[in-house]
């Protein structure tokens, strides 16, 4: 087991919770005195930083959404001056003004410290070679990763997303040891050296740190079987502070929660009401030791659950269960609450099928049909018609068994869903349209 920094990785949970009790009462003093818009939602829910005495006062402050970073665009939030503030992110978002973060050196200093926990966790070392194909620039994945690498003295190599070819002639000639990027972009990767004619055998890749979008046990079966890797999960929010909220370690039983920097509750998101360890709920976030853009109990829409139990690898700091998607991502087909990662799961149990999928939802008169397009094998698709009308009826009838749902599916040719370099769109719903 290989740690950046075993005291804190490691501290008691004890020693721990006194940690963050203290870090969050300076924090709520500090947006209550520096961030209106927090003092205002305090005031109005009758709230003073006082009152904040144990980790379980909490629950007695108002959350923190996406639509309060919109009505205080760009820098309402922040609790510094610009002249703090050295550096600005942004998540592009769907709809409406982006979502923006600042940094203060010392937000840049912690963040490269847990990219540097996060990266040595997966297997890192200042020998390593790590290509970074998150993309550089407003998205926190490229420079977030890149200051944790050069902080454990790695050779970076800042590929960025996108010019694949070149991806792949890089991680030949540079020996590229870890690969940090997307899960479906390694994917895109793997499909685009196979026709270069380049095995993974040929390469000198370890591991990869794969994260930004959900993605499945079953999706990571697939990588590491085709890459010959180990694939490691990081999640992370530009809102909280980019990739490095948390990493799974060896063990691989979910992802260990940076507390010394973070506390995570678990909601129902309908009741707001905390839920019990192991529940699963919406993610809910409070950053304890951000400067510029402190966050308070922010609703992350992230469905997950919490595990306090100590894992085997030694660390204290707990563990979330590998996302099962965000709420936005959920599709609701009569009744049923489906997630792509829940297709995908089931997909990925089936010789034959390959690990490129789209959802398409619509509504015919008053009912929502649900389509799902499925890549077959090169091999499967030039094969007789019989064979893929028995696969797609296979597919349909478990799918149906495990998610509950009736889905029309479509069985496509190889390499005709949209291949992505970054987040990979999973979802087109037509019923808003
Ligand atoms: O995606 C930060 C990041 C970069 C994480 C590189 C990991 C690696 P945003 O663009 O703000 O930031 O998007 C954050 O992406 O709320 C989740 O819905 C989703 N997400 C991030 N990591 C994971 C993951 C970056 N490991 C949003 N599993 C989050 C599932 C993830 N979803």
């Amino acid at each position: 087991m290989s740690y950046w920094d075993k005291e804190k990785e490691c501290m008691p949970r004890e020693q721990l919770r006194e940690l963050q009790l203290r870090r969050l009462k300076e924090t709520v003093y500090r947006v209550y005195a520096f961030v209106p818009a927090y003092k205002a939602k305090m005031d109005q829910a009758g709230i003073r930083p006082d009152d904040i005495k144990c980790l379980e006062d909490l629950e007695k402050l108002p959350f923190t959404t996406k639509q309060d970073l919109r009505d205080n665009y760009p820098f309402g939030l922040f609790a510094l001056p610009m002249s703090e503030v050295v550096r600005i992110h942004s998540s592009s978002g769907t709809t409406g003004k982006p979502t923006v973060v600042g940094y203060s050196k010392k937000d840049i200093d912690t963040w490269s410290e847990l990219m540097a926990r996060a990266l040595t966790s997966a297997g890192a070392t200042r020998y390593s070679v790590i290509q970074n194909a998150y993309g550089y620039g407003l998205f926190t994945g490229g420079l977030g990763v890149h200051y944790g690498a050069e902080k454990i003295g790695a050779s970076v190599i800042p590929s960025s997303g996108g010019n694949t070819k070149r991806q792949i002639m890089l991680m030949q000639d540079f020996g590229t040891t870890e690969l940090t990027c997307t899960p479906s972009y390694v994917l895109f990767m793997y499909e685009i050296m196979q026709e270069m004619g380049i095995e993974p055998a040929d390469l000198k890749l370890k591991a990869g740190i794969f994260g930004a979008e959900p993605w499945s046990e079953n999706m990571r079966r697939e990588i590491e079987n085709k890459l010959k890797i180990k694939a490691y999960d990081i999640y992370g929010l530009s809102e909280v502070i980019g990739p490095g909220v948390a990493i799974e370690c060896a063990c691989k039983q979910g992802l260990h929660i940076a507390e010394d920097h973070f506390i995570a509750e678990v909601i129902d998101p309908l009741s707001e009401k905390v839920l019990d360890d192991g529940s699963q709920g919406e993610l809910v976030i409070t950053t304890i030791s951000k400067e510029a853009l402190p966050i308070i109990r922010y609703r992350t829409r992230d469905l997950t659950a919490l595990d306090r139990n100590i894992c085997d690898c030694g660390r204290t700091h707990t563990r979330m269960r590998k996302v099962l998607g965000r709420s936005d991502d959920m599709v609701i087909i009569r009744g049923v609450n489906v997630f792509p990662s829940m297709v995908e799961s089931v997909l990925l149990n089936i010789p034959g099928v390959e690990p490129h999928y789209l959802l398409i939802v619509e509504r015919k008169g008053n009912l929502d049909q649900l389509e799902v397009q499925v890549e077959v094998s090169e091999k499967l698709f030039s094969d007789e018609v019989r064979k893929l009308e028995e696969l797609g009826a296979v597919i349909g009838k478990e799918m149906e068994s495990a998610l509950g749902i009736n889905a029309k599916i479509r069985l496509v040719e190889p390499k005709s869903i949209q291949r992505s370099e970054g987040k990979a769109k999973r979802v087109i719903d037509r019923r808003n349209i």
